[in-house]
Order: C-alpha cells, then structure tokens, then sequence
C-alpha cells in the first residue's frame, strides 16, 4: 500500500483555477470544500491540493513544497525555474503579445527600435527582443500593461491576449507574437519513486480525460449493401461495430471519431448511406 501523498499546487482563484479543480474532478478525484481553503485532501487518490498565486507556484515546485503545479506557460517560463513541463493541458489558452497604438504605423520589428515597452514579463520580452537584435527599454510593470501607452508611460506594451477586447478598448493593436500559451502540468526534479508513480497515475487519467473530450462515440443505422462504403470511412478503436438490426437487410454500426474530423466525415457518411446518426459524448478513454 502506497502511504505517500502527491501535493499538487493550483490557482487559488484567477482564469485557471475553475478548469484545473474540473480536470482533477474529471479524473475522478474527489475534492471537498475546495473554496476558500489553502489546502485540501482528495479523499479517494493520495493527492493534497494546495491554492496558491499562480505567480508562486514555480517557486513552490522547485524548492518541493508541492510535488508538481498547474501553471501557464507564461508563468513556467518567465520565472525560469528549475522545473519541467510534464503535459499541456489546453485550458488557459492566451498569446503573449506587443501591442502599440492603433494609430501609429508599425513596419515590422525595426519600429521597436529604441521604444519604450511596458510589460509584466521582463524576461520573455527581453528575450525576444534580443532574438530579434531590437535594442528598446523594457519597463517593467506589474498590472494594468495596457494603459501605459495610453498614460504615455510607454510606447507599446507586451501582454497576455486571449479575445483581443482589453486592447482594442485601449486603443492599440497586436503587431507580434512572442508566446503561444497554455496551462501546463509542471513537475520537480526530484520526486520520489512513489511520487513519480501517483504522478503517472494522474497523468493516465489526464490523458483519458482529455482523449475522451476530442473524441465522439457514433452510431448510425446502414443498409447491409452499402456497408462497404460506409466501413472504409470509420477509424473506431480497432475497427467499427457492425451489428444486425431487428429488420433484416440493416445493420447498426458504431464508431469513435475524432472531433476535428467529426463534420467532414459525417457529411461523407450520409452520402455513403448511413442513416440515423446518433453522436454521444464519451467520458474517457482508455487505449
Ligand atoms: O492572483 P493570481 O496572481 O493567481 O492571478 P493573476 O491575476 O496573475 O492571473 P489570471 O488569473 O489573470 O491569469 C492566470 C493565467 O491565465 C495566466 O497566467 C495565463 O496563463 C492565463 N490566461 C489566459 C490569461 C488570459 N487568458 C488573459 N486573457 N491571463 C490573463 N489574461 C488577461 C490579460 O492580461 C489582459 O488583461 O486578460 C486580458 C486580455 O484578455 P482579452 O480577452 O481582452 O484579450
Ligand atoms: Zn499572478
């Protein structure tokens, strides 16, 4: 019997904190009275869920006060931790940004040349500043980027996007993009083997959670002489199911599509004969 415990740290409220206590949720982990609490135990996987400030959860990683996080990558990466990216998660999703005024011309990266530019994340602009041979002030700020322009604090900023509303109320507009981001599973270097276990544990229902989310489960109703068109056109897990429907000549055959493809191969699938498609989510998936 395993006796150690995984600590996990999450957002205690902010943009991911909602979707990293489903994805726990979805994975079957139980979590009582998860709001306003600092710490909590699941009652049903050896896991202890600590809330903290996304901004501090590199550090708690790495010094292992919590065994592994949930963070953007944003936040991995501007903090620089020694910590790895264990999985993407695909919430959170955002791009790290320069902005200018929507008036000003903007020629592509030379007109940052000697500019002044707000942001919140000093170390990943720099970088890309670098990485472009643009010589410009970064200045530092920790909220509120997109009015420095505006205030004349600065010339453009760099912030975090996700619909483009915030700078477009603030009168500037997305000229380059340093970082496509994503909430990410990170992990410290130095986990036990009985930590690395419960932590692949996790990650198995992860990947099922979220396998199941891109897939669909279809079933549809053909008439056996066009089976052979309609086959051809289902992937299934192995193959499709094919099974006898109570009136002879028909067959029910079901199938597990990829979401991404869903609409093409549903149109396909008409045309080839099948009839009465039923598409039902499915909860997880295990291959
Ligand atoms: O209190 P704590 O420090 O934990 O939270 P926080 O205020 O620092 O972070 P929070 O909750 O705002 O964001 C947490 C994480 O969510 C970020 O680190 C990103 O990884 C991710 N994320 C995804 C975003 C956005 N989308 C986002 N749109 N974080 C911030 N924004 C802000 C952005 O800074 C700007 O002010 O939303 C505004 C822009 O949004 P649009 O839709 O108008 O473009
Ligand atoms: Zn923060």
């Amino acid at each position: 019997m395993n006796r150690e415990i995984l600590k996990i740290a999450i957002q205690k409220s902010g943009r991911l904190y909602e979707d990293s206590v489903q994805l726990l949720k979805e994975c079957g982990i139980d979590l009582r009275n998860v709001k306003d609490r600092l710490r909590t135990v699941s009652e049903n996987f050896p896991l202890e869920v600590f809330f903290l400030r996304d901004d501090d959860i590199p550090e708690y990683v790495e010094d292992g006060v919590a065994d592994i996080g949930i963070v953007g990558q944003n936040v991995l990466l501007e903090k620089a931790r020694s910590i790895q990216q264990v999985e993407a998660l695909g919430f959170g999703k955002c791009r790290l940004s320069i902005a200018v005024p929507k008036s000003e011309q903007y020629a592509g990266l030379k007109s940052l040349q000697g500019k002044r530019i707000a942001t919140s994340y000093p170390k990943l602009l720099g970088a890309f500043l670098k990485q472009n041979a643009i010589t410009a002030t970064v200045h530092e700020i920790s909220g509120s980027v997109e009015i420095a322009p505006g205030i004349g604090l600065a010339d453009a900023a760099a912030d975090l996007v996700s619909s483009g509303g915030t700078l477009f109320m603030n009168g500037l507009k997305e000229v380059e993009v340093i970082l496509e981001s994503q909430a990410v599973l990170v992990a410290g270097n130095e986990l036990s083997v009985e930590k690395r276990d419960i932590l692949n544990q996790l990650l198995f229902r992860i990947r099922s959670v979220r396998k199941a989310k891109k897939s669909k489960y279809v079933l549809m109703n053909v008439p056996n002489e066009r089976l052979k068109e309609v086959l051809p056109l289902l992937p299934g897990m192995r193959s499709p199911t094919v099974l006898p429907l109570a009136e002879s000549g028909w067959s029910s055959v079901h199938s597990v599509l990829d979401e991404d493809e869903f609409w093409t191969r549903i149109e396909q699938l008409k045309s080839a004969g099948a009839e009465g498609i039923l598409v039902v989510p499915i909860e997880k998936l295990i291959l």
